[in-house]
């Protein structure tokens, strides 16, 4: 991986104050309330065993969708219904649980991956009783929506001495996005070559990489091209697109072009359209843009290769920003546009165009820059981003312009949306970006994942 110091970020020291001083402010007052518990060493070392509370309710696991960082696992399993249940996960199972019995199961050191529990009581699975542990690189122990109630929220110091220690430990990580050197980002535009016949030709490689997530944080990544996300593809209406994709993973698999108007027969849907693309074969996608789109490209093989890397974003035109936007003060085009994809799964774990703070990239921007950003969220759950400062205007989604414009300044999108978000920055500073789900973006020694920031000069 390349290094990448071309903004003079290092010299941010005052917009560091700043930062830090915001950072505290907005997450001081968010309850720890992550139902779970991460056994973090004071100074943020990392966790030894996760202890996860799960209950077993009427046909249902409470919560039934997990996470954990990689390490030692351990369920607290609790039945809270009126009949018996039990809980089986990786050849380990707790005993036939009576209504108000538990019983802690060890599960032992876990690597990354998604582990599938279920009750083994007849009829019971398939009544619904299923559940899903993710571990990933950058997990918190808890429920994967960051929702509900459990165990841990019990030390307000978070295993830390003192109140002091554990700001230094957050101020430490708020530090670090400011001052750490930042490693290569992903979803760089891709640049085709064009042909005697004007087709724009864009080659990828689907092939498996290590890929930083945090500074030490290194993931097996399933990418194209090495990257996560995968790049940028653009391209103008009635361009025709040629995609070769070369397969240098160890299994099958194709690329869906989700939001991108074009023939069945390139829509990427194994065996439906097209053969699976075995590995070491190479597979041409052609089609002409027929309409403006703002779409992410992805395996449609597994929700493995998916979820550990393989999307990107495929941009057909602009998205236009309505007369009556221009009207209030905003540009008529905007002075930057981002893309900004969201995990929450897989090896990458919960992150911002595949990194996650204090990795992730920082924005740059003047004071009345008008800024275009284009969520795209390829993950499992939805993710309310917000962007402090300056309110926003959605003009358009899933690449489709709205006739009536709407403001908000927290954006809920969801799996598989993509919501095109116009704000003015008309105020100086640090700007914290991130996913209001809070424990998605904070953890015991303070901000981790969905977490940027966009500096603006005067
Ligand atoms: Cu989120």
């Amino acid at each position: 991986m390349t290094s990448r110091d071309d903004r003079g970020f290092l010299g941010w020291a005052a917009f560091g104050v700043a930062l830090a001083a915001l950072f505290l402010g907005v997450f001081a007052v968010a309850a720890r309330d992550d139902g779970g518990e991460t056994a973090a060493a004071p100074g943020g070392a990392a966790a030894d065993v996760s202890v996860i509370d799960v209950e077993l309710g009427s046909m249902v696991f409470r919560p039934s969708h997990i996470m954990a960082p990689p390490g030692r696992v351990q369920l607290n399993v609790v039945n809270v219904d009126t009949q018996a249940h039990d809980l089986h996960i990786l050849g380990a199972a707790t005993r036939e649980l009576q209504p108000g019995e538990s019983e802690m199961l060890d599960l032992g050191v876990l690597d990354v991956g998604v582990y599938e529990f279920w009750c083994e009581l007849p009829g019971h699975r398939s009544a619904g009783m299923v559940g899903e542990l993710h571990v990933v690189a950058n997990g918190v122990a808890g429920p994967l929506n960051g929702a509900g109630h459990g165990a841990g929220g019990d030390d307000p110091l978070h295993g830390f001495a003192s109140w002091e220690e554990k700001d230094a430990a957050h101020m430490d990580r708020a530090w670090r996005f400011v001052e750490e050197e930042k490693s290569e980002f992903g979803g760089q535009l891709l640049e085709p070559t064009v042909l005697p016949d004007g087709t724009l030709e864009f080659d990828l490689v689907a092939e498996i990489v290590d890929w930083e997530i945090e500074p030490g944080i290194i993931v097996e990544a399933w990418t194209y091209n090495g990257v996560v996300p995968a790049p940028h593809i653009h391209a103008e209406v009635g361009d025709t697109i040629r995609v070769n994709l070369d397969n240098q993973l160890p299994v099958s698999t194709s690329i869906h072009w989700h939001g991108v108007i074009l023939p069945n027969d390139q829509d990427g849907v194994p065996p439906y359209t097209q053969d699976p693309i075995a590995p070491g074969e190479t597979f041409t996608y052609e089609f002409v843009a027929e309409e403006k789109a703002v779409g992410i490209y992805h395996s449609h093989s597994s929700a493995e290769q998916l979820l550990n890397g393989m999307f990107g974003a495929i941009t057909i035109g602009e998205m236009e920003i309505p007369e009556s936007l221009v009207e209030q003060g905003y540009a008529a085009e905007p002075d930057q546009t981002i893309n900004m994809v969201l995990n929450d799964a897989g090896t990458i774990g919960l992150t911002l165009n595949g990194k996650s703070f204090p990795a992730t990239e920082p924005y740059f921007a003047n004071v009345g820059d008008t800024i275009m950003v284009h969520y795209y969220n390829e993950g499992l759950m939805p993710h309310p981003m917000h962007l402090h400062g300056p309110p926003g205007w959605v003009i358009a989604r899933d690449g489709i312009e709205l006739e009536s414009p709407w403001a908000g300044d927290t954006f809920n999108i969801a799996p598989g949306e993509r919501w095109t978000v116009i704000h003015r920055m008309d105020k100086p500073g640090v700007w914290a970006w991130h996913c209001h789900i809070i424990t998605h973006a904070e953890r015991p020694d303070g901000m981790f994942g969905m977490v940027t920031a966009i500096i603006v000069e005067e």
